[in-house]
């Protein structure tokens, strides 16, 4: 046996899913072949000024037209799941009414390529891209976008549903409602007012729970339905049993109008409290859409959000990161792996669910080719390496963790960041779209090979 210290003390269970994870916009391009029609970030990202450098998903990492070379990379590394995002404008190229079928076949190439792989694929249905034609009606902020988003879902699980047995109806509610309507830092770059934002975010649950319904409604029985939800990870600031505890009230109240309200099909009274006269309007209709029960909670852990216990009337207080606070190459993406041990495992208790994925997790890192080109990312393996013993530490108490998906696997679009900030496992020149293998990409091999934090 090799000489690896503790080879087998982090040990996952048999069968664990080890994933990757990218999105549709951040790395198909191809932006105007098959019918597509344009989505508000085609619409953000060619505004000047939105993006860094100007960039857009124009080109991307060209996956569109390279799906067989990156199912590839994913069969070198091992994976045993992969989970992609469906573009809704190359479906819909209207948001609603007629399907565009040449959209679904680049789905269908790209499944039939990944199933001879033996690669599981966990489909997303929105990753932030929605038909342009839809915001020009208003976007979020209408009613109508839920059930056009519903609609959506429930046909293209319909058709996919053969071959994928897992999707999650939307990925990171917060981020795409609030730097998309508040901050305006994401499209459709709009700043509501706090009543504004939160009938956005009303409609975005809401859109949520109809897909669930629609996506059980036409898929095979047996296919199992969630969401990916990048939950604000409130980390006790050290383990004592009442910073532990004010972990758990900040959980359900910090996420009261994202995860909570979806859980328990109820807004919490501190959150409607807190709101006063910006409330969103709802129904109690509404309210039991939203809360429909999930086959599986996906959640999207890259940094902490540490909790003291304090005597105030929530009995809990965020802890603000002091500005010497580590990060990675992103100045939000602060360090902190015992996320991945206190998010899964304050999720699976407070709502007693039975079926977790960390659907995303992940770094930015320079990424500086060294003049042989190799990318030495030692700091993202660093980051991995101990967020995996983390989850690890979950897993071997019982939290029902079932599969882990890195972000990403390739460099990719990052957004407002553009091409800046690197989140590849495998290193993306995007001039030649050469992809190549950084020493993060080593190291997850070796951890699936093994079953193992290696
Ligand atoms: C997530 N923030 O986005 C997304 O799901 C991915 O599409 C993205 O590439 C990945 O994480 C890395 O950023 C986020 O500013 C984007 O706090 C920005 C923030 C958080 C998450």
């Amino acid at each position: 046996a090799p000489e690896t210290a503790g080879a087998d003390a982090h040990q996952f269970p048999h069968g664990f899913l080890w994933g990757s994870a990218t999105a549709s916009y951040q790395v198909e391009g191809t932006v105007k072949e098959d019918g597509r029609g344009p989505s508000i970030w085609d619409t953000f990202s060619h505004t000047p000024g939105k993006t860094h450098n100007g960039d857009t998903g124009d080109v991307a990492d060209d996956h569109y037209h390279r799906y067989k070379e990156d199912v590839q990379l994913m069969k070198n590394l091992g994976l045993k799941t992969y989970r992609f995002s469906v573009s809704w404008s190359r479906v819909f190229p209207e948001g609603t009414g007629a399907p565009n079928p040449k959209g679904l076949d680049f789905y269908n190439r790209m499944l039939d390529e990944l199933l001879a792989a033996g690669i599981a694929p966990y489909c997303t249905l929105y990753h932030w891209d929605l038909p342009q034609v839809l915001q020009d009606r208003g976007g979020w902020e209408n009613r109508d976008t839920a059930k056009a988003f519903a609609d959506y879902a429930g046909y293209t699980a319909g058709k996919l549903s053969d071959r994928v047995k897992h999707f999650m109806t939307m990925n990171e509610l917060r981020t795409f409602v609030e730097l998309g309507y508040s901050t305006g830092f994401h499209a459709p770059g709009l700043k509501l007012d706090a009543k504004g934002l939160a009938q956005v975010s009303h409609h975005a649950v809401l859109g949520h729970g109809m897909a669930v319904q629609a996506i059980r409604a036409s898929a095979k029985p047996g296919t199992k339905v969630g969401l990916a939800d990048n939950l604000t990870a409130c980390t006790p600031v050290f383990d004592a049993p009442e910073h532990v505890e004010a972990a758990g009230r900040a959980t359900r109240e910090e996420n009261a109008m994202f995860l909570t309200v979806i859980q328990e099909g109820r807004y919490t009274d501190g959150y409607l409290k807190r709101l006063g006269a910006a409330a969103p309007k709802f129904t109690a209709e509404e309210l039991a859409i939203i809360g429909s029960k999930l086959d599986f909670t996906g959640i999207n852990i890259y940094t902490p959000a540490y909790v003291r216990a304090d005597d105030s009337e929530k009995g809990y207080a965020m802890v603000p990161s002091p500005a010497s606070y580590p990060h990675m190459f992103s100045p939000w993406l602060t360090i902190g792996p015992e996320a991945l041990y206190w998010a899964p495992k304050l999720v699976a208790k407070l709502w007693n669910v039975k079926e977790i994925y960390i659907t995303e997790n992940g770094a930015s890192s320079a990424d500086v080719p060294t003049p042989e080109g190799r990318i030495l990312d030692t700091d993202r393996v660093m980051y991995l390496r101990n967020y995996l013993t983390q989850l690890h530490r979950a897993v071997a108490e019982g939290v029902p963790v079932k599969g882990y998906f890195l972000w990403s696997l390739l460099d990719n679009y990052e957004w407002a960041d553009g091409y800046e900030k690197r989140f590849g496992i495998h290193y993306v020149d995007f001039k030649t779209q050469k992809r190549t293998p950084k020493l993060s990409a080593e190291f997850y091999r070796e951890v699936i090979a093994r079953n193992s934090v290696a």
